[in-house]
Parts: structure tokens; sequence; C-alpha cells
């Protein structure tokens, strides 16, 4: 208990102190950035298998019981041994302090929040202790303990009263100080009040007009439009980046170029804006997964932006052949400049279904790419574009064994009915979406329990870069059933039945789903 107590002294302190120097320094959100960096691939691709989206409360959560566990010990052990409880608190403070000198962009105060945090812990852990020693001079501390309930009453052993004043004293000091803390965070910069004033211009080039029919509307199927509130999200941030727009500056610079900057103001205010359909996909996406998503994006095309500043792609003898993304917390992602200058809607986007992005989804400016995965085109809370080479720099990913370049899979998922589900035999209509972002899908075939392929009806194309609709309805005798889809784009390729895991470079295989008529 007295080293719980500590731990929670010391963290609140820590916060506190975070709060008023860099919240990304707080030691939980430090030691967790730290642990996300560092995690060997197996070890991650086991987290997101098994946790999905959730892996970021898992690992908070995980830190927060191993922290506990050392701390119950760093407690026990200081009752007999001060010293090894002082030692407990120095190693866990030690942590905290590299790990908040190792995270992108930070400065040596960011050592200040686990240093103080580490005191504090320290100071509490001794005070708890000699408050929960036997008042008996001489007295080994342990018989206090073993004398047990009689002691602890009026007799001469561990004085109650006391040890309850003490802790309850430090439980209110931490519950405030964390309390302060947060408050001070969150009013430093009013993020999302920054983010509501914001007003977006109508585009100079809108959408075009969505062909009657791109939603078939059947119950279960994915919505074309992805609702914002259900849009996948996958960053490494444990923490999302709070961005204030009113002072942010992105970075434009590297080969060939002089370097730029550009204020939120300055994007928002150019006369080229676009508005367009993108269907966005994660590499991480399992074949049937949920990590992909389409949204009505507004931005700057990124194309014109960089060719005013002087940059000429490779096959135009420009030095440079990659653009690498840098995120306000340090992410990087490398996307092919010749993809990004081909002519596709590659742009810095502001906004997301008609408003300022969302936090959680890159405000104020994020990149999206047509055609090519979230992790080598899409970096969100965008700090920074540098031109570089790809022989002169890894992107985050690929030293963990991506590939550099990752241009989406033509894929398919069925979305009704889903596995597991018991239909009533007869008609049963099998619905579910497609995508081959940049080419477009020309054909959607489905099967039933290995059977002959049926084409489905596809629902009308909005643009080749937005997923496509299809829904097949089939007669199904009583029993168990498997459905399969395979989606041919306009390329003329039919996505393969081989099944391959998402790593390197994104999944392939056929979706598959099973039921059960009666
Ligand atoms: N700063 C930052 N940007 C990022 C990432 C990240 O971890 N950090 N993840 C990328 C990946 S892997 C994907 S798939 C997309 C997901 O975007 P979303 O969360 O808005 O759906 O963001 C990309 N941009
Ligand atoms: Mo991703």
């Amino acid at each position: 208990m007295c080293g719980l107590l500590a731990a929670a002294s010391a963290l609140a302190a820590a916060e506190l102190v975070a709060a008023l120097t860099n919240p990304a320094a707080a030691p939980l959100i430090a030691v967790g950035g730290a642990v996300v960096d560092l995690a060997p691939p197996w070890l991650k691709d086991f987290a997101v298998e098994a946790f999905g989206t959730a892996d970021k409360p898992v690992l908070l959560g995980g830190m927060a019981v191993v922290l506990a566990l050392f701390a119950a010990l760093a407690g026990v052990l200081g009752r007999t041994a001060p010293r090894a409880g002082t030692a407990g608190v120095v190693l866990f403070a030690a942590i905290g302090v590299a790990a908040a000198l190792s995270r992108p962009g930070s400065g040596p105060a960011d050592a200040l929040p686990a240093t103080l945090g580490g005191l504090v812990a320290a100071g509490v852990l001794r005070l708890l202790l000699r408050a929960s020693a036997p008042a008996v001079p001489g007295a080994a501390p342990d018989e206090g303990e073993g004398s047990g309930e009689e002691a602890a009453g009026d007799g001469p052993g561990f004085d109650r009263r006391r040890f309850v004043m003490v802790a309850g004293a430090a439980a209110g000091l931490s519950a405030g100080a964390g309390a302060v803390g947060r408050l001070l965070a969150v009013e430093r910069v009013d993020v999302e009040a920054v983010r509501r004033a914001v007003r977006l211009p109508a585009p100079a080039s809108p959408a075009p007009p969505l062909a009657d029919g791109v939603d078939l509307e059947i119950g279960g199927l994915a919505a074309f439009f992805t609702p914002t509130a259900d849009f996948y999200r996958i960053d490494t941030a444990l923490s999302v980046p709070r961005v204030d727009a009113s002072t942010w500056r992105l970075r434009l610079h590297g080969k060939g170029i002089a370097e730029r900057e550009y204020a939120y103001a300055d994007l928002l205010g150019r006369a080229d804006l676009v508005e367009r359909d993108i269907t966005l996909a994660c590499v991480s996406n399992p074949v049937g997964g949920e990590y992909v998503g389409n949204a009505r994006w507004i931005g700057v095309p990124l194309a014109p932006l960089l060719r005013e500043a002087g940059v000429r792609p490779p096959g135009e003898g420009g030095p440079a052949d990659q653009i690498v993304s840098r995120s306000v917390d340090g992410m990087t992602i490398g996307t092919p400049l010749e993809d990004v200058l081909d002519g596709r809607d590659a742009m810095l986007a502001l906004g997301m279904n008609g408003v300022p992005l969302p936090l959680r989804h890159g405000f104020p400016v994020r990149m999206v790419v047509p055609g090519l995965y979230g992790y080598v085109s899409a970096c969100k809370w965008l700090a920074e574009l540098e031109l570089t080479t790809f022989d002169a720099f890894d992107a985050y990913w690929v030293p963990r064994g991506w590939s550099a370049l990752g241009p989406i899979k033509t894929q398919s998922r069925i979305d009704r009915p889903r596995s597991f589900d018991e239909v009533p035999a007869g008609d049963l209509t099998v619905a579910g979406v497609a995508w081959a972002q940049h080419t477009g899908i020309d054909r959607v075939e489905v099967r039933v329990d290995g059977g002959p392929w049926q084409e489905a009806g596809l629902a009308a194309e909005d643009t080749a870069d937005t997923w496509r609709q299809r829904a097949l309805t089939v007669r199904l005798e009583p029993g168990d059933h498997r459905f399969e889809a395979r989606a041919t784009d306009r390329s003329g390729r039919t996505q393969t039945g081989a099944r391959a895991p998402v790593a390197p470079d994104g999944a392939t295989g056929w979706h598959s789903v099973s039921v059960t008529a009666a």
C-alpha cells in the first residue's frame, strides 16, 4: 500500500509538471510511446491481432499493472531495506526520464516530470514506511504486522491513525495534483475550440456529382460514405496529438528546392482547394477486415503546391524520388514522389466529410493519396515534408519489416451475411464492398460452397478512387453454406485466392463467410 500510494503521488506530480511544460513528457505517455516504437514487429502484429484498435488502452492498462506490481514490491522491500525501496524508485524514474528524452522533438526540460515524480515517490515512500513502522523504538518492522490486529489499535505496535493520516494526505494531494494537471493541460490551448472556429471555404473544384445508386442501402452493408464516428483509426499515438492550428506551420524542404513554410491560413486561403471522395485503406487490414473507410476530403492539391516550390519528379530529372512526411509526433511516412505528381488527387487534406479534420484523423492537416496504403501516404498531424530519396531514408515502418512501397491491393469484402449468422433458407442477398483505388473495380463475383463464380450486381461507381458496393441474391437450401467473393479491377487483374499475411505489403486472398440456413 505504501508503494502504491508513492507511485500514485509520483504520477500525479509528474502529470502536473508535464501539463505545465510538455504533456507528451508525462511518464505513462512517454514510456508507452517508447514501448510502441521499440516493440519488435511480431509483438506489434500480435497486439493488433489480439486487441485491434483497443491495443492502446490495453498497453496503458498493462503498464499501469506492471507499475502497480513494482510499486507494491518496492513498498514491501522498503519496509526491511529502505535502500531497496529507494533503488526501485530511482530505477522507475530513470526509465521515465530516458523515455521522455527519447521522444521525437524532446528537449532537456522533458526530464523534469519523471525526475520530480521520482523525488516525490522517494519522499512519500519514506514517510509512509515510517508511519507504518512500529511505534516502539527498537522493535523490528515485521513484529508490527506480526502482532496483527491487537497491536493495530491502541497497543504499542503500528500506529494506524498516524498511518491513515499520512496515507490520506498523500492520496488527497496526488488526486488534487493530478486533477489540476488535467485542467491545466486542457486549458492551455483549447485545440477543439480552435478547430470549431475554422470555416472551410467552398472548394474551387468540388467533388464530381454523386451518381445515383452509389449506395445500395442494404442493411448490414457498409454505407458508401463511412460515418466519421465509425471511421477506423490507426496510428502509433498513445494520446491524440493536439495541434494548435493558429501557430502551426508546415515546413517544405529537401533536395532540389529552397525551404518554404506554410501557415494553416495559407493553405485554407488557397484558390485551388479541391474536394474528392477517396477510400483510405490500412496495410494491416486483414482480408475481410474493417481498416478501410470512404470519406469526402477537402484539401490543397499537393502536386501544384510542390511544383510551385520547384519540385520535379525523377522522370523530369528531379533529384528526389521520395517525399517524406513527418508528423508532430515524429511519425515518418515515405511516398513515391512520382505517384504524388502523376496527376492523381494527392492532397493536403484540411476537411473530412464537410468539417475540419477531427483531431483523431489528423487535425489540422494530413496527407491523402489515392491508391496507396495509409502507412506510405496518409500522414496525420503533418509538420514537415522533406524531399529525399528511398536510398537515403527509411520511413518509420520500413526498418520494422514493412515494404517501402505500398500500392493498395485490389480487395473485396462480404459485409452481409456475417460469419456464423443463422439465415432462413431460400433467397438471401449477399452484399459487400470492393476497392482498387486509382484503378477502379470492374467486376465482382461471388460463389457459394465452392461452386461456379457468379457475377454480382455492382452499385454505380463514384470514382476509381472509391470503393464500390455490390450485391447478389442466391437461393439457399437448408444446411451450412460458405460464400466467397473476388474482384477484378479495371487493369484486368483478378484477386488471387492465395492467402498472404498483411506484412510486408498487404494481405491477399478471398474473403469467405460461413452461415447456416434453416
Ligand atoms: N502521424 C501519423 N500518421 C499516420 C499514422 C501514424 O501512426 N501516425 N498511421 C498511418 C496509417 S498506418 C494509416 S492506415 C492511416 C489511418 O488514418 P486514419 O486513422 O485517419 O483512418 O494513417 C496514417 N497516418
Ligand atoms: Mo495503416
